[in-house]
This record gives C-alpha cells, sequence and structure tokens, in this order.
C-alpha cells in the first residue's frame, strides 16, 4: 500500500518525507521519485513480542511516494506532472504549510489546501469529462459503452461541478470501474499541517477539520528529531514538551485511511502483523498468509488483543473460553490474533 507525499513548492513535502521514512541519504531536492517503506509502529506487536520471545518480529508496513524535483507543484501552475507522479497511489498525503518562511507569503494554510485540492478536482473533471464526451461519440456511432460505468462518471463530473471532492463519496472510491482512471481526488487523504517548531496545534480551520482527516506535525523539528541520537532526542522532546514524536501517529493515520487492519500471528519463530482490509472474511484473511491455507482452510481460532492480555496466555485465553472456532464467514477484527488450522 502506497501513499503519494502532495503539497505545493516549499510546504515541507521532502522534510516529512525524510522525517517519516528517516530516509536521509542524500538530503535535499532531488529529480528523482523517492520511495520509503517504513514499518507501522504498533505497540501490540511489541507487547506480543515480549511475550513470545520469538526470532522475527514483523510489522505492518507502508509505502511513501515523494515525488522528484520535476514534478513540484507551484500554485495555479498548469503543469500535472505531480499528478502523473502520484496517480498510483493508494492514498495521498496532502502537506500544508503552517510556518512562516523567507522569501513566501504569511502561512495561510487554509487557502493552500483548497488550491491544490482544487487543482486535483479539475484533474478529475479533466478525465472524466473527456471520457464521458468519447462514450457519447461511440454511443452515437452505435457501439456499446458499459452504462454503469457511465453512471457513475455523470456522478463524479456533478460532484465536481460543485468542486466536492471525490473521496467525499464512498461508492465513487471504492468503485471498481473508476479504479483505472487514478481520480485524485476519489483517493482518501490525509490533510498534514507542518507547523512551526514552537505549535503544536492544529490550525483553526473548522471546515476542513469538519470534512477532512488531518493531522499537524512540526516538520523540521520531527526531521531533527530523527536524526537525533536516542538521548538527544529525549531532551528535545521534553525541551518542546512533546510526549512522543509525532511521525508514529502519523504512520498510524496513514494506515487508517487506508482503510487498513491488522491481524497477529504467534509462536516461537515468529509475531507478524499481517494486513487486510477492515471487513474481510477469515477465509480471505487466510490467503493473506498462503494460498495454501486458504484452499484447505478448516477453522480459524481467534483471540482478540484484549482478551489474551486478560488472560495472561493462549492456556488462560482457552480456559476463559475467549480463544474461539470461527469459520469461513467470521470477519475479522482488527487486533484478532489468529490460528489457521488447515490441511494440505
Ligand atoms: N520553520 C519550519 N520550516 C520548515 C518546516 N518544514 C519545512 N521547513 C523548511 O521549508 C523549506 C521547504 O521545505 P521542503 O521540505 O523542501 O518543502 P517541499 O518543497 O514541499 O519539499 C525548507 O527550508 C525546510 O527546512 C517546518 O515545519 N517549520
Ligand atoms: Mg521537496
Amino acid at each position: 500500500m502506497k501513499l503519494g507525499i502532495i503539497g505545493l513548492a516549499g510546504s515541507g513535502k521532502t522534510t516529512v518525507f525524510e522525517a517519516l521514512t528517516r530516509d536521509f541519504s542524500s538530503p535535499g531536492a532531488r529529480t528523482e521519485t523517492r520511495i520509503g517503506t517504513i514499518h507501522v509502529p504498533d505497540g501490540r506487536i511489541d507487547i506480543l513480542s515480549d511475550m513470545y520471545r520469538p526470532q522475527k518480529t514483523i510489522y505492518a508496513q507502508v509505502e511513501y511516494l515523494l515525488p522528484g524535483k520535476g514534478e513540484q507543484k507551484k500554485a495555479g501552475s498548469e503543469d500535472d506532472a505531480l499528478m502523473r507522479a502520484v496517480r498510483d497511489t493508494d492514498a495521498l498525503i496532502h502537506v500544508v504549510r503552517n510556518f512562516a518562511a523567507y522569501g513566501m507569503e504569511a502561512p495561510d494554510p487554509g487557502n493552500d489546501f483548497l488550491l491544490l485540492d482544487q487543482e486535483l478536482m479539475q484533474t478529475d473533471f479533466n478525465v472524466v469529462k473527456k471520457r464521458l464526451e468519447r462514450m457519447e461519440t461511440e454511443s452515437k456511432k452505435g457501439r456499446p459503452v458499459d452504462k454503469e460505468e457511465q453512471k457513475q462518471l455523470r456522478e463524479c463530473e456533478k460532484a465536481l461541478e460543485q468542486e466536492i471532492p471525490l473521496r467525499m463519496f464512498p461508492e465513487i472510491s471504492r468503485s471498481r470501474l473508476l479504479r483505472g482512471y487514478g481520480l485524485m481526488s476519489a483517493k482518501p487523504t490525509l490533510v498534514l499541517f507542518n507547523n512551526t517548531d514552537e505549535d503544536e496545534a492544529l490550525p483553526d480551520k473548522e471546515d476542513i477539520a469538519a470534512k477532512e482527516t488531518c493531522r499537524v506535525i512540526r516538520g523540521k523539528l520531527e526531521h531533527e528529531l530523527a536524526q537525533m541520537p536516542a538521548e538527544d532526542a529525549a531532551e528535545l522532546l521534553e525541551e518542546f514538551n512533546i510526549a512522543a514524536s509525532a511521525t508514529d501517529r502519523v504512520i498510524r493515520a496513514s494506515y487508517e485511511i487506508l482503510g487498513l487492519i491488522s491481524f497477529f500471528t504467534v509462536g516461537e519463530d515468529e509475531v507478524r502483523a499481517w494486513t487486510i482490509r477492515k471487513n474481510t472474511p477469515a477465509l480471505e484473511a487466510a490467503g493473506v498468509i498462503h494460498s495454501d491455507i486458504q484452499k484447505g482452510f478448516i477453522r480459524a481460532e481467534v483471540v482478540s488483543y484484549e482478551d489474551l492480555m486478560a488472560a495472561g496466555s493462549m492456556a488462560g485465553a482457552r480456559k476463559n473460553a475467549t480463544l474461539r472456532l470461527e469459520g469461513k464467514t467470521y470477519e475479522v477484527a482488527d487486533g484478532d490474533i489468529i490460528n489457521f488450522r488447515f490441511n494440505v
């Protein structure tokens, strides 16, 4: 699962990307796209790992994609290289400048957000319109068109004419028929306000906060923190009155906007988080681990993370009868610890 980092030039995309991925291998602006794969922090995995002392501990992962320098977006510029760079991502992190910078206008995060968001919508509008026109032509020539696709495209057109981003319509965001178009405003989006070091509050933008998933990061500060030895970082955290690094929260939020949850497998060789979409049935979850487990599925032995903690051990959970046997259609919940029974 891949998240594209977008934002106006100078909003702090590179800074945020490096703070999140801890990739400082080649600082500064680069011409090529950068991709960073990182662990999704999860305290439950840490505790399960303490409990089982496995040889390997494996966290869920997400990927961040930072468009290269040639793909910078200047406000109002026609160039859609930025859009092309992130077209294939599953979600967006929209970085919004909320700090003063030399040679730039005073921060206006609300306006900046809307500006780029409108450009996403404009890009989508052009795609949708072109496609609808083509369908009309085909239709006139008596060739068959997919009526359902056409209907959905018209819904997109209507929403975009009213400047409503397509992500506000879950049916559109999830539509299989529209997936191939890479519609930008349909992607789940995390709005990330990039604040100055001294400011930890979300900007007072109720209109945006009411509709969007918003988080705040002090990009420059986090960038410094991420490069420091642990003791120095602890000192800085204290100085700036930070309970914990914000990057963990942003990474978790990235995972959540993708609609992803984790189930766990545990044992002495491996404690591992597996990534699935919400509402995934047990049979499909089994297939994430291995197709053989899916094919030979018998039952899933399931205990929730909380129940396992309450019982103290798997044996305790069995005794408490919180360890359950579930069938193929059971909807796996976030934090389920599962042992699949299967035959090959
Ligand atoms: N004060 C302050 N400066 C920042 C912050 N984030 C980035 N900057 C600075 O803003 C400039 C542009 O940042 P950069 O990450 O290159 O932005 P990009 O063009 O979106 O990639 C750099 O000089 C950064 O050091 C921040 O949170 N606070
Ligand atoms: Mg940059």
